[in-house]
C-alpha cells in the first residue's frame, strides 16, 4: 500500500473518532439535560397536582357548605374565642385532630375541631362529617354550628357541651356514683332515639361505624348526643350491607362480623349499641374488663351472669336505691340482644327503642359475640392469664382487615 493511500486512511480514522467522541458528548449533555429538565417538570406537576388537590377540596368543602348553607367563621373570631387555640382551651383529641372550647364575644360557648395539618386520612374524615353532620338535625345528636376554612386551616364549629362526653361518668367511680340510674335510663333512650333517627328516620340511611361512651356528649341538662361521624357511611336506602378491606372503629365495640370480615350494616351499630349499653348498666368498660374467676370480657361476664339467673351481679355502681329493679333488668336484656353473634338475629333500632319503651315480653337471646376478652380475634381461648389490658380507646383508621 502506497504511503499516501495510508495517510489518508489514517486520516479518516482520525476523524471518525473524533465525530464518535463528538456525538457521544452531545448525546451526553442532551440526555443530562433532558434528565435534569424531566426532574423539574415532575416535581413541579406533583406541587401543581398537590395544590390543585387542595384547591379542589376547598372549593369541594365550600360547595357542600353553600347547599347546606352552613355558617362560615373568620378565622380571626374562632383565635380571639380560642385565646389563639391556647392549651388551656383544649378539651381533648377528636377523631381528625384536637378539639377546643371557644366562647364566641356575644358569650355563646363553642368546640371547635380542628383538622391536623398532616392528617391526610384526618382530611376525608373532615369531608365526611361536613357533609354527614350538617344535613342530619335530632336533639340527640351533636349539632354543628358552622366551619372555618381559611388557608391551610379547616375546622368545624359544634355547640358546646358542658358536660363533656359519657365516658367521664360512667367509668369513674366517684362521678359515676353522681350519675343516678333515672339519668342512665334518660342517657340510654336518648342515644338508642338518636340511633333510630341515623338508621331509620333521617333523610338519609346512616350507619356511624364508631359508637362508643367517648363519642356520646352530654348538655348541660345531661342529654346524650351522639358526635363523630368522620367514619360514618351513608347507605341507598335499598342496601343493607357495606363491605370495606378498611376496618376503622373501636376494639371492644366492633361486632364480630364487622372486625373480622370489613361487613357493616345497621346491625354492626346495634352491637355498639348493646355494648354501650351493658357498659352504661354495669359502669364498666368492656376492653379491659377483669374478673378474678375468668377470662371472660364483659359480655362474656353478662352472658354467663343470665344464664345462670343472676343477672343484678352486674351491677354494684349504685350504692343508692334509685334504680328499679325491671328498668334495669329490661336494659341488661335489651343490650344481650343486641350483642347477638348473628346480625339477623339482633333487634333493629326501632325495636330496640320499642322494647326499652314498654313492659311487652322479650326474646331470649342467643349467645353473643366475642365473649372472650384481652385479643380474642379467634385466638386461644383457654388462656386465662390475665395481661396488662390496654384501656387505649382511640379508633382505629388505618387497620387493614386482609
Ligand atoms: C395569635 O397569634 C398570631 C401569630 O402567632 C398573632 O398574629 C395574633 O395577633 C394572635 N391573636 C390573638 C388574639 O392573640
Ligand atoms: C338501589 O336502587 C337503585 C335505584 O333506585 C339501584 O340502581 C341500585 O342498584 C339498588 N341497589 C341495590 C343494592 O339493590
Ligand atoms: C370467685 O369464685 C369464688 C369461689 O367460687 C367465689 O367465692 C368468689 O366470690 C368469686 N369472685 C367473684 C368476684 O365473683
Ligand atoms: C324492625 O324489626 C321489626 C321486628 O322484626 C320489623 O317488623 C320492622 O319492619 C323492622 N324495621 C325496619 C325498618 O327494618
Ligand atoms: C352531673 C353533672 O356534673 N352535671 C353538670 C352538667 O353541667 C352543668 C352546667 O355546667 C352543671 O351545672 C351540672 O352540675
Amino acid at each position: 500500500m502506497p504511503a499516501s493511500e495510508l495517510g489518508e486512511a489514517k486520516d479518516e480514522q482520525k476523524t471518525r473518532v473524533i465525530v464518535i467522541v463528538i456525538v457521544a458528548v452531545t448525546a451526553a449533555i442532551i440526555s443530562g439535560v433532558l434528565l435534569i429538565a424531566y426532574l423539574i417538570c415532575k416535581s413541579r406537576t406533583k406541587f401543581r397536582e398537590k395544590m390543585e388537590n387542595n384547591v379542589i377540596i376547598d372549593r369541594r368543602i365550600k360547595s357542600e357548605r353553600e347547599d347546606l348553607e352552613l355558617p362560615l367563621f373568620d378565622l380571626a373570631t374562632i383565635e380571639k374565642a380560642t385565646d389563639n387555640f391556647s392549651s388551656n382551651n383544649k378539651l381533648g383529641e377528636g377523631g381528625f385532630g384536637p378539639v377546643y372550647k371557644g366562647t364566641l364575644i356575644d358569650g355563646q360557648e363553642i368546640a371547635i375541631k380542628r383538622l391536623s395539618q398532616s392528617s391526610r386520612q384526618g382530611l376525608n374524615e373532615f369531608i365526611n362529617e361536613v357533609i354527614l353532620i350538617a344535613k342530619l338535625q335530632h336533639r340527640n345528636l351533636v349539632r354543628l354550628l358552622g366551619c372555618c376554612i381559611q388557608g391551610e386551616e379547616k375546622m368545624l364549629i359544634y355547640e358546646y357541651m358542658a358536660n363533656k362526653s359519657l365516658d367521664s361518668f360512667i367509668f369513674d367511680q366517684a362521678k359515676g356514683k353522681i350519675l343516678p340510674w333515672s339519668k342512665r335510663f334518660h342517657i340510654i333512650n336518648g342515644i338508642a332515639r338518636g340511633l333510630l333517627y341515623l338508621h331509620e328516620d333521617s333523610r338519609l340511611r346512616i350507619i356511624h361505624r364508631d359508637l362508643k361512651a367517648s363519642n356520646v356528649l352530654l348538655d348541660s341538662d345531661m342529654n346524650p348526643k351522639i358526635s363523630d361521624f368522620g367514619l360514618a357511611r351513608i347507605f341507598e336506602r335499598n342496601q343493607t350491607e357495606g363491605n370495606t378491606n378498611r376496618v376503622v372503629g373501636t376494639y371492644g365495640y366492633m361486632a364480630p362480623e364487622y372486625a373480622i370480615d370489613g361487613l357493616f350494616s345497621v346491625k354492626s351499630d346495634v352491637f355498639s349499641f348493646g355494648m354501650l349499653l351493658l357498659e352504661i348498666v354495669s359502669g364498666k368498660k368492656n376492653r379491659g374488663f377483669y374478673h378474678p374467676n375468668h377470662s371472660l370480657n364483659l359480655i362474656g361476664h353478662a352472658w354467663k351472669l343470665w344464664r345462670e339467673g343472676r343477672p343484678l351481679e352486674l351491677i354494684d355502681v349504685y350504692s343508692d336505691n334509685s334504680w328499679t329493679l325491671p328498668e334495669m333488668l329490661r336494659c341488661i336484656h335489651v343490650s344481650l340482644l343486641c350483642v347477638q353473634q348473628v346480625p339477623e338475629d339482633r333487634p333493629n333500632m326501632s325495636s330496640v327503642v320499642m322494647m326499652l319503651g314498654s313492659e311487652s315480653l322479650l326474646p331470649e337471646p342467643r349467645e353473643p359475640g366475642f365473649l372472650i376478652g384481652k385479643n380474642s380475634l379467634g385466638v386461644d381461648s383457654s388462656s386465662s392469664k390475665h395481661q396488662s389490658s390496654s384501656t387505649n380507646e382511640i379508633s382505629i383508621t388505618q387497620l387493614e382487615a386482609r
